[in-house]
């Protein structure tokens, strides 16, 4: 449950927030496939609760596990995993098993009714005596309230029960037969970690159907909220499978922002407190945090700060840390304010524009030039450590991946102009920030190294972007 189940030679996941079924498979074929992407990160796939504003969150207010959302129903949820799992990318999905909808959840997207209020939900079937006595949160200090009490009144199931473990694997199963690699456990600090262990130790090995070797196990990444100051600790957790490692969006959102010198990222890594590499799925900003839900606060970077954001990605993707993740947002201003429709209930469909960009209200950070072309630039570098750290002793950092690829970023006011080692083959190189390597031209700026493996380095301050990369399948 800690091995990503990724292709080989491809890396980064991407979170296709609220995206339909059908669009993430056609994404899979024409975009991150052939882009080098790893995986998608869905949306809950299961049944939730209709509100009548049909905020982003009330997906994680579960009616039952029938497969019927507004992204699809479950013959295009299949289709979906076959034709990613087809070209190389592969499924994780949100599943939320800690809890089913709260008070006011009368009726679900796939038809179900339920009635909270009284702990009932017929679609699975769940009745009162699978859920936990009512009491609420109020205290992070208290690890059996977090566990044991409702989260913001979602109706608190007991995954000690021996039905409930059996339905939850039961769902989470289903999933694996339709070929899924993995799941981000929500809210898993909600839960006991015994309980947890075993409802995974009841989990099918991935279906071979799909491509996936036998004996793989499902990737298990558990939100795990842990800034330190509470009670519960995701050391509690990092046996079970990864954990979302919020320090990381934290730290590198107050880092880019100029809180913190760009130069002591010289030892970026569990020296940050971060859990140990493959236990941590690392993210710039998350569905939660870039809307100020859960944890990060003002520091998180979003796409509504291009520069800095576009650098952080940048970094998180350069480094050789922990498990990248993608945010792929749709744009919003009211933070409960739901995906892009074509009538208040149907989600629409992203179009893309000539230069890959999206529009009709999809950010599509995925596929900005500077990011997902240092997809590319992680799975050129491979497992080479990092080489060659420099720095100007404030804002000006770079360093080398092995002799595979060099990176540059400047977030002080005045220009980085600089002679660095980039560790890189003699050559000339297409700078995949700037632009993209077309045949043996390059749309951006280049960069000369010598036999010496040095190169003079330019990125002005006022350059749209404040990072360079090249590496060595972007030679020319
Ligand atoms: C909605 C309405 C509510 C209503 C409820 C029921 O908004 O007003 O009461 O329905 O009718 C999402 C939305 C919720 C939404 C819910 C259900 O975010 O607004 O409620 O769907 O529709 C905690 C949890 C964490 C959770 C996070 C949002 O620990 O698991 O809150 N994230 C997941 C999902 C999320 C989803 C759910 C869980 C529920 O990703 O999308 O909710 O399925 C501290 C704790 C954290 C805690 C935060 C927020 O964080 O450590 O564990 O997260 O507080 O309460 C600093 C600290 C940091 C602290 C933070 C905030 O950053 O360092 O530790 O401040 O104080």
């Amino acid at each position: 449950q800690f091995d990503t189940n990724y292709a080989s030679g491809r890396s980064g996941m991407v979170h296709l927030f609220e995206w339909k079924w059908d669009d993430i498979a056609a994404e899979c074929e024409n975009f991150l496939g052939p882009n080098g992407f790893a995986g998608v990160q869905v949306s809950p796939v299961n049944e939730n609760a209709v509100k009548d504003s049909r905020p982003w969150w009330e997906r994680y207010q579960p009616i039952s596990y029938k497969l019927v959302t507004r992204s699809g129903n479950e013959e295009q949820f299949a289709s979906m995993t076959r034709r990613c799992n087809a070209v190389g990318v592969r499924i994780y999905v949100d599943v939320i098993f800690n809890h089913m909808a709260a008070n006011g959840g009368t009726y679900g997207t796939g038809g179900s009714t339920a009635s909270p209020s009284s702990k009932s939900y017929p679609g699975v079937p769940y009745s009162s005596l699978d859920f936990n006595p009512t009491c609420a949160i109020s205290n992070y200090n208290d690890a059996n309230q977090v566990r044991n009490c409702e989260l913001v009144g979602l109706r608190d199931l007991n995954q000690g029960n021996s039905y409930v473990q059996e339905k939850i694997a039961e769902f989470l199963n289903h999933l694996i037969d339709l070929g899924v690699a993995g799941f981000r456990v929500d809210a898993a600090k909600h839960m006991w970690p015994a309980d947890l262990g075993v409802i995974y130790g009841r989990l099918k090995n991935l279906n071979t159907d799909h491509g996936f070797s036998s004996g793989s196990k499902a990737y298990i990444v558990q939100e795990v909220i842990d800034m330190g100051g509470e009670a519960i600790s995701k050391s509690e957790y990092t046996g079970l499978g990864a954990i979302t490692e919020f320090r990381h969006s934290d730290s590198i959102g107050k880092a880019f922002r100029g809180k913190d010198q760009l130069r002591y990222l010289s030892n970026w890594g569990t020296a940050w407190g971060f859990a140990a590499s493959d236990r941590s799925l690392v993210f710039v900003d998350n569905h939660d945090n870039q809307r100020g839900h859960g944890a990060g606060g003002a520091d998180v970077l979003t796409y509504k700060v291009p520069k800095q954001y576009k650098m952080a990605s940048a970094f998180m993707l350069a480094h050789p840390f922990g498990t990248p993740r993608v945010m792929s947002s749709f744009s919003f201003s009211d933070t409960d304010q739901g995906p892009p429709t074509t009538d208040g209930h149907n989600i629409a469909s992203p179009s893309f524009n000539s230069d890959n960009s999206c529009s009709g209200g999809w950010v599509c950070e995925h596929r900005w030039r500077q990011i997902y072309n240092m997809v590319a630039f992680r799975n050129a570098v491979g497992s080479d450590a990092i080489q060659n750290w420099w720095d100007n002793g404030s804002n000006q950092i770079a360093f080398s991946r092995g002799s595979r690829g060099f990176v540059a970023f400047n977030n002080d006011n005045y220009d980085l102009n600089s002679s660095l080692q980039t560790g890189l083959p003699a050559g000339t190189y297409c700078d995949v920030i700037s632009g993209t390597k077309n045949g043996s031209s390059c749309t951006g700026k280049t960069v000369t190294v010598g036999s010496d493996g040095r190169a003079s380095i330019y990125l002005g301050n006022s350059e749209d972007d404040g990072v360079l990369a090249i590496h060595v399948n972007a030679k020319l």
